[in-house]
């Protein structure tokens, strides 16, 4: 028996056939007709099924007693998690729990786990969301309408030049290199701004290697470059865009000499850019090396460049978020603490949602996971599919505050670091043993089939969140489709109809199905896109730790380990000409630390490290003592990308 389904790891959201015998996965076979993937899969895709039979999945809820974890029933879990939480609203008030994590949880599960909290009274919600892409949503939704991508990767191929900054499409999001490939066949140019020298950077046409976090400076001086020497598009700027001479007035005095002196890039190599980007169609599209490091304002400054060249709106023009996990796209639509899923966090939507709930949800912002977690007073903190012991950094102040908490419920379907810290640990059911919908990078919404029944007592969160839900006397659905048909009243998601995202060949995306968004109005409430000009921040200086990604790796590697994949030891990576200043050579032990934490690694060097740099990847969670949680002000994202360190033998 063949089932559909999109494969759990990353945004690309590939479409996967399980191949089922005996009630048994057996093999993922790449699915044909999907609109996106088009049988195509990476490594990671077609293990996906094993991590779901690995011997120590925990199958039983646990309870910890004393050191120990020991088998209960659900009912005894349930029944004292409710005691446990009921007390702690009524002697601390609703806000002091949180309700985090879901990224790769199905839109349904995040949506209930959203809903459950403010049925609860509180606005603590939040998700993965706000460690990598929350800045371009944020960006995205406030210049141009809606905080996702403009366009597709399938249109890529149109472009006659795409943008990738801080992005690493072969290690992150492989089967996009498709859709570059064809670019390139048909003489489409690829510009790769990265401090790393990465896979993809390889095949650019035109690399940018730019000194960590000056990307603003990059942008705003090649803005000003354009507007100088008449290489814009009036029309557009005149016709569907607001803020133009605030946004020509701040970027005036970055020029193209001082931009190579502070990004490190070769003048004639910024004008090269400037002019390849004044052509129509182009994309622009980024990752975590914008995000995680310049911030809101970083994405603010790339967008501002689509709009400057009358890029969005057009076939083959636009721009893409490569979003990171499996659903994060959905999950930071759905679960926010200062915004409901229907719109502001004010009076008119409280009152709309109860229309839907049948209560109303507090209207006082509530913490975001990253302020919960360095510094707060919650007491109870539940934690669906979410490692922060190990994915945030500073993890020695992560640690602190986990085991400060009074009530700790963890619903993941492994021991993971995290999950130790727990009172409780709900053995959730995997992607393969329930259903329920998914958002990719380029808004496309596909529903997973349920290919087999879950395992040990593991069961699907949407029945867990039932359950608890029940016990405080709120009646929450637990069945896919209806939740999907709930959701949708109260969100953008109301275009999508159950038989088109269950076709994996038909182009269902939300707000609409067009792959091009902003054709003839942008999605703001004047209709018109927003210049938002932003200035290049002073930075610390030093050595510059950067973490990143590995193409057979996936974050805390949780399920990758489980998969038969060895561990990933940590290696830093550096370059030559550094290790010699540094008196360290290859193989080398040596100690990496900042003002936070240490830890031991493995030397490495590289030609394809920037000099001043030092990459590890971010799957060996150890140097995640060492980075630091400096976060954007606005988007409270930490700089995974800019830790400043030493190196010691
Ligand atoms: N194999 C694999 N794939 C994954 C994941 C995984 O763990 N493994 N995780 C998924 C997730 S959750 C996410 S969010 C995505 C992330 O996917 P990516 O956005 O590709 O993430 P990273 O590799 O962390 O960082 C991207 C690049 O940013 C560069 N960079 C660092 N600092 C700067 C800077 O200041 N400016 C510029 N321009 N670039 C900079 C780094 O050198 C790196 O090459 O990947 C998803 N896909
Ligand atoms: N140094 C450094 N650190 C980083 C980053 C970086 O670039 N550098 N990137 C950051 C980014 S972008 C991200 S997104 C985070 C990722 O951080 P996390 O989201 O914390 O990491 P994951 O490894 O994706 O954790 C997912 C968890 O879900 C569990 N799980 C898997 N399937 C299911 C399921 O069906 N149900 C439930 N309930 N649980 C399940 C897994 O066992 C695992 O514990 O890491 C961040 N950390
Ligand atoms: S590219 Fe991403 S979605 Fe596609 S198979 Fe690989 S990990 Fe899965
Ligand atoms: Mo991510």
């Amino acid at each position: 028996m063949m089932i559909k389904s999109i494969c759990p790891f990353c945004g690309v959201g590939c479409g996967i056939d399980l191949e089922v015998e005996e009630g048994k996965i057996v093999r993922v076979l790449p699915d044909r007709t999907h609109v996106v993937s088009k049988g195509h899969l990476c490594g990671k895709g077609s293990i996906a099924f094993k991590s779901l039979y690995a011997e120590d999945r925990v199958l039983y809820p646990l309870k910890k007693e004393g050191e120990k974890f020991v088998r209960i029933s659900w009912k005894e879990a349930i029944d004292e998690i409710y005691f446990k939480l009921n007390k702690i609203i009524k002697e601390y008030g609703p806000f002091s729990v949180g309700f985090y994590g879901g990224c790769q949880n199905t839109l349904e599960e995040v949506y209930s786990f959203m809903k459950l909290a403010r049925a609860l009274g509180t606005n603590n919600v939040d998700s993965c969301a706000r460690v990598c892409h929350d800045p371009s949503a944020i960006a995205l939704k406030e210049m141009l309408g809606v905080g996702a991508s403009s366009t597709s990767v399938v249109q890529i191929p149109k472009a006659k030049a795409l943008v990738i900054a801080g992005e690493s499409t072969t290690e992150s999001h492989p089967v996009i290199s498709q859709y570059i490939v064809e670019l390139k066949r048909k003489g489409g140019k690829l510009i790769v701004i990265d401090p790393r020298l990465t896979g993809i950077a390889k095949i650019a046409d035109l690399y940018l290697q730019i000194s960590p976090s000056t990307d603003i400076y990059l942008f705003n001086a090649v803005a000003n470059y354009l507007i100088s020497n008449g290489l814009i598009d009036e029309n557009f700027i005149e016709q569907r865009t607001e803020g133009f001479e605030d946004y020509k007035r701040v970027i005036s005095k970055y020029s193209v000499d001082d931009a190579e002196k502070i990004t490190g890039i070769p003048k004639e190599k910024i004008i090269e850019f400037a002019k390849l980007i004044s052509q129509k169609p182009v994309i622009f599209s980024w990752g975590l090396g914008l995000t995680q490091s310049s911030g809101v304002n970083g994405v603010r400054a790339l967008v501002n460049l689509a709009l400057l060249t009358g890029n969005i709106g057009i076939e083959g023009g636009g721009v893409i978020v490569y979003r990171g996990q499996a659903n994060v796209q959905g999950s930071g639509d759905l679960i926010k603490p200062n915004v409901f899923p229907n719109g502001k966090m004010d009076e008119l939507h409280a009152l709309q949602l109860k229309e839907v709930w049948g209560f109303k949800p507090p209207i006082q912002q509530g913490k975001t996971v990253t302020e919960a977690l360095y510094g707060s007073n919650l007491k109870a903190v539940f934690l669906m599919n979410f490692n922060p012991a190990k994915s945030f950094p500073n993890r020695k102040v992560v640690e602190k505050f986990l085991s400060s908490l009074d009530l700790l419920v963890v619903i993941d379907s492994f021991m993971t670091e995290t999950a130790k810290f727990a009172h409780y640990i709900l053995p959730a059911a995997m992607w393969a043993e329930k259903e329920g919908s998914v958002t990719s990078l380029d808004r496309l919404v596909k529903w997973r089939f349920k290919a087999i029944d879950p395992l040990g007592e593991a069961k699907p969160e949407l029945e867990i969140i039932a359950d608890i839900a029940r016990k405080f006397g709120f009646n929450f659905s637990s069945d896919p489709k209806e939740v999907f048909n709930e959701l949708k009243e109260v969100s953008s998601y109301s275009n999508l109809n159950f038989g088109e995202i269950t076709d994996y060949s038909f182009p269902s995306r939300y707000p609409q199905n067009d792959e091009v968004l902003y054709r003839e109005k942008f999605l703001t409430e004047d209709g018109k896109a927003h210049f938002h000009p932003v200035e290049q921040p002073k930075l610390s200086k030093g050595m510059i730790l950067i973490t990143g990604r590995e193409v057979t790796h996936y974050n805390t590697d949780e399920l990758i380990v489980r998969s038969g994949f060895p561990e990933i030891p940590l290696e830093i990576f550096i370059n030559p000409e550094d290790a010699t200043s540094l008196g360290i050579k290859e193989g080398d032990e040596v100690e990496i630390s900042s003002e936070c934490g240490s830890a031991k690694a493995r030397v490495k060097l590289s030609n394809e490290i920037m000099k001043g740099t030092v990459f590890a990847y971010m799957h060996n969670a150890e140097i995640n003592y060492v980075v630091c949680n400096e976060m954007d002000e606005e988007a409270k994202t930490p700089k995974f990308k800019y830790t400043v360190v030493s190196i010691m033998k």
